[in-house]
């Protein structure tokens, strides 16, 4: 995380756009998400699991209708946590588009800490894949405040990219061709011309998928960072095919038990209705076949 001396790639003029960006953030809005969570009902919910070794140092804590990443660093202690897909992946056979909501507070943060969203290749989707991915994070280090990218294989930064962070607010864009292999980020849009291109993903990834990971890190000289200074909400995946998930279909309101309010969204799906998640059973109609796929998976969700 504290790698960014390596090699200055052509940075963009990431900066200049970046201050320019939050007017149009809302434009970028999903309008059929695949998969998305909003952080706002105050639990982490199965969607993710939760990587949180060090607490003492910083938690990861749905509140406040966000995901916040409260930090102490006692003695110079370093840590991170955050959370990362609850057994799904991307595929990396199809393009998909990804976005993540942040903010960082710049004025209350002097040391090295941040916020990190890495798309992690291949492998276990926990943070031990991390040596093995690509990594955008902002925050601050001795010289100031940070927007930054990594490439990291086999524990090693192959490429990275830092410039000054002009705002405390954004939304990081991430994108990926995959025809080309080709997987883009920025913090300004979709498309945009300048973004960091990330090649080889899905060869880094063919047998698996690709798995998430959202969090935030201290690195022992930053001050105290409070969950209102450092936070992640709004995390949409508008494209894309994802493996592993849901991990419960029939569980159709996503609260992780199959009940009589998952029935009713069936009776209401009544009928013929391809691509629908109502159709549990993947005929393309809503029958008595998918009402008898919720009566057998009646419950809590495994
Ligand atoms: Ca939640
Ligand atoms: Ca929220
Ligand atoms: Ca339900
Ligand atoms: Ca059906």
């Amino acid at each position: 995380m504290h790698l960014k001396h390596l090699c200055s790639v052509t940075a963009p003029a990431v900066a200049a756009i970046l201050a320019s960006s939050v007017i149009c953030m809302s434009a970028a809005a999903a309008e059929r998400a695949v998969l998305s969570d909003d952080f706002n009902d105050d639990v982490i919910g199965n969607m993710w699991s939760v990587y949180e070794p060090d607490p003492d140092i910083i938690q990861v804590i749905e509140q406040n209708q966000r995901l916040e990443l409260p930090a102490e660093a006692p003695g110079g202690a370093s840590a991170i946590a955050g959370i990362y897909g609850n057994e799904w992946l991307i595929a990396p056979s199809e393009d998909f588009y990804l976005h993540i909501d942040w903010h960082f507070d710049r004025p209350a943060q002097s040391g090295d800490s941040g916020l990190t969203a890495a798309i992690v290749f291949a492998g276990t989707p926990g943070i031990d894949g991390i040596e093995f991915g690509a990594l955008l994070h902002v925050g601050s280090d001795a010289d100031g405040p940070y927007v930054g990218f990594e490439v990291v294989m086999f524990g090693a930064v192959v490429a990275d990219g830092y410039d000054p962070l002009p705002v405390d607010s954004g939304t990081a864009h991430v994108w990926y061709d995959s025809e080309a292999d080709v997987l883009a980020v920025s913090l300004v849009e979709y498309g945009d011309p300048d973004a960091t291109l990330v090649p080889d993903l899905g060869t880094a990834s063919e047998s698996e998928g690709i798995a998430m990971f959202l969090g935030g890190f201290t690195l022992g000289d930053a001050p105290a960072m409070p969950g209102e200074d450092a936070y992640i909400d709004n995390f949409v995946i508008e494209e894309g095919e994802i493996l592993g998930w849901p991990v419960c279909p029939a569980d159709l309101t996503g609260d992780g038990v199959v009940d009589v309010l998952d029935l009713l969204e069936v009776l209401a799906a009544w009928g013929p209705c391809p691509d629908c998640p109502e159709d549990i059973t993947g005929d393309g109609i809503v029958d008595v076949l998918d009402l008898l796929e919720i009566l057998s998976a009646w419950g809590p969700c495994e």
